[in-house]
């Protein structure tokens, strides 16, 4: 067989996927052969900052130097062998991390669904044999807004069309309430039957949602006082992205089950984990769950010096810092288009008014002409979420771009 080869040209790059590729994306016209940091390069040469970060998993910067000498030094000795027999880094990785987030034990799994979903069976398995919900009565409760992920129990819990319409039947015993919400929580902790709540602390997908100062906290203190578990997805506000190592740091509230993934492994590979304590974990017993990449050692080499890098390169005060100097820059953007700005840390979002003549698509193309990369979610809100060891200068270099693309857009229109 003919070796493979790949394009030398962008449009090549992207006749190749229009021809061979499912449609299940629409990307931005832009074909990154190369990165490193905060930058990005397409196969012509052209750079561009990335304020994508692939939606917060390069938390670290692409290909950041420790990172892959970890990838390259493992991949050398042993990259996968199933959790049939044991490996030399997982019992390390998972005490590192048990320590590292204070929890008893951690369930590594590979993509963030993957976590989310080990989370929910954990929670259903915990209803039954602690909580004494009947069998097969467990309720879980979601944020309508949410977004974990797309598979069939992911979906089940959307209250967005795009992810669920046309996939059904879906799965029982999910019910979304309004996020940043308490009362409409309340009442559906008092169903018995409930077994737990997962929720973002801040909405992604959703458009960086931002809940009520105390709204954590209540969640907290509600499940606490109904026995229901509280699942905080971190897979995309955790590990420093929001200022704090996690999101839920904010408002000191610890999660009974905390999901992560994406840059758990600095966006090198999937790795994601779940962690809790001995009551709830134990309730998982050999050959009930499981993953054939789970906790493989590659994984876990990788995923330990992530995390090392966020602290020892003080990435997470970065984000904080850079995030309010991010932010008060954008105030600084006159544009009629802008609505609002919102965000924490290093996740941020430009909300413009729905109704303005262009659009935040429109933006996005602009940028990237500008050499900077960004892509927008439900239609009129710009996600600016750039790699946490962004500096100084390049803030104020991106916020010269951004503020460019928006006075060219309203000059457009005079
Ligand atoms: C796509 C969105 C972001 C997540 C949260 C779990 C997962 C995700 C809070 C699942 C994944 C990804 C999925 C990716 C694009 C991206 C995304 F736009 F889809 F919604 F980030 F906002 N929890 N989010 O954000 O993790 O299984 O993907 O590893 O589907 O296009 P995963």
């Amino acid at each position: 067989m003919k070796p493979i080869q790949f394009p030398k040209t962008s449009e090549q790059a992207i006749e190749l996927e229009s021809n061979f590729g499912a449609k299940n994306y629409a990307p931005l016209s832009v074909v990154v052969s190369k990165a490193k940091g905060i930058w990005v390069e397409d196969l012509e040469g052209h750079s561009y900052m990335d304020f994508l970060s692939a939606y917060s998993a390069v938390n670290q910067g692409h290909c950041h130097p420790k990172i892959i000498q970890a990838l390259v030094d493992q991949a050398q000795r042993v990259t996968l062998t199933s959790r049939a027999f044991y490996n030399d880094k997982l019992g390390a990785y998972e005490s590192y991390m048990c320590s590292y987030f204070g929890y008893d034990r951690l369930l590594p799994m590979n993509t963030g669904v993957e976590a989310g979903e080990t989370a929910v069976k954990l929670a259903r398995r915990w209803g039954y044999r602690v909580k004494g919900i009947p069998e097969n009565k467990a309720k879980v409760l979601f944020a309508a807004g949410n977004f974990w992920g797309r598979t069939m129990s992911a979906i089940s819990s959307s209250t967005d069309p795009s992810s669920f319409a046309e996939f059904g039947p879906f799965m029982p015993g999910f019910t979304t309430i309004p996020y940043n919400d308490l009362v409409a929580l309340e009442t559906e902790l008092k169903d018995p039957n409930t077994a737990a709540f997962m929720v973002e602390p801040i909405q992604g997908e959703a458009g960086i949602i931002i809940p009520d100062p105390g709204y954590l906290a209540g969640v907290r203190e509600l499940c606490s006082k109904y026995q229901v578990l509280f699942l905080a997805d971190e897979v995309q506000t955790g590990l420093g992205r929001t200022g704090k190592r996690l999101a839920c740091d904010y408002e000191s509230v610890k999660p009974d089950l905390l999901i992560l993934g994406k840059a758990l492994s600095g966006g090198v590979l999937p790795v994601s984990a779940v962690l809790a304590n001995n009551e709830v974990m134990l309730q998982i017993g050999p050959g009930e769950h499981g993953s054939t990449f789970g906790g493989n050692p590659l994984a876990c080499a990788v995923a330990a010096v992530a995390i090392q890098v966020l602290e020892e390169e003080g990435m997470i005060e970065n984000a904080l810092q850079r995030g309010i100097q991010f932010r008060a820059g954008l105030e600084q953007i006159q544009s009629p288009s802008i609505g609002e700005i919102r965000g924490k840390g290093l996740l941020n979002a430009i909300e413009m008014h729905a109704d303005h003549p262009y659009s935040a698509s429109d933006i996005c193309y602009r940028f990237k002409k500008l050499g900077l990369l960004a892509k927008p979610t439900h239609g009129h809100i710009i996600r600016l979420a750039p790699p946490l060891v962004i500096t100084e200068a390049e803030i104020e270099q991106a916020l010269e771009r951004i503020s460019e693309a928006f006075h060219a857009a309203d000059l457009s229109l005079a």
